[in-house]
């Protein structure tokens, strides 16, 4: 069901602690932990505890979480003392999501192309 736990998911899994993650903020309703394969000095993974497959079925599910969401991209840009940052929401597989639990990339510490690649 929408927003339970799902017992073969990685980011459900950094949730409950069972896979170790570097944590650098958590919320009743949000974690954030670096990259593994970081593509920027700061990238930094901000997900919602609970489990939706991607963003736009965060925003219908739990609005009030994707919300929650978007605020500790901010926070987390605060405590990196990043002036300018992205946040990419990749959604779908052509975008290169391959990670099926909504999440948002907080990237910046470079210079950022415009139009991504
Ligand atoms: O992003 C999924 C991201 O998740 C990708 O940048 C690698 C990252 N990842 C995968 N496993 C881990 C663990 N164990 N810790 C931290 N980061 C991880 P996507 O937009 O789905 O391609």
């Amino acid at each position: 069901m929408a927003g339970e736990p799902q017992d073969d998911c990685l980011f459900c899994k950094i949730v409950a602690g069972h896979i170790p993650a570097t944590v650098v903020r958590e919320t009743e309703t949000t974690v954030a932990f670096r990259d593994i394969n970081p593509q920027a000095p700061t990238h930094i993974l901000v997900i919602p505890k609970v489990h939706y497959r991607d963003a736009a079925a965060l925003a219908a599910g739990a609005p009030e979480i994707a919300a929650d969401v978007l605020r500790e991209t901010q926070a987390v840009a605060d405590e990196e003392k990043l002036d300018s940052y992205r946040v990419v929401f990749n959604t779908g597989t052509g975008a290169g999501q391959t990670v099926w639990h909504a999440h948002g990339h907080v990237l910046g510490g470079r210079g950022l192309e415009w139009p991504p690649g």
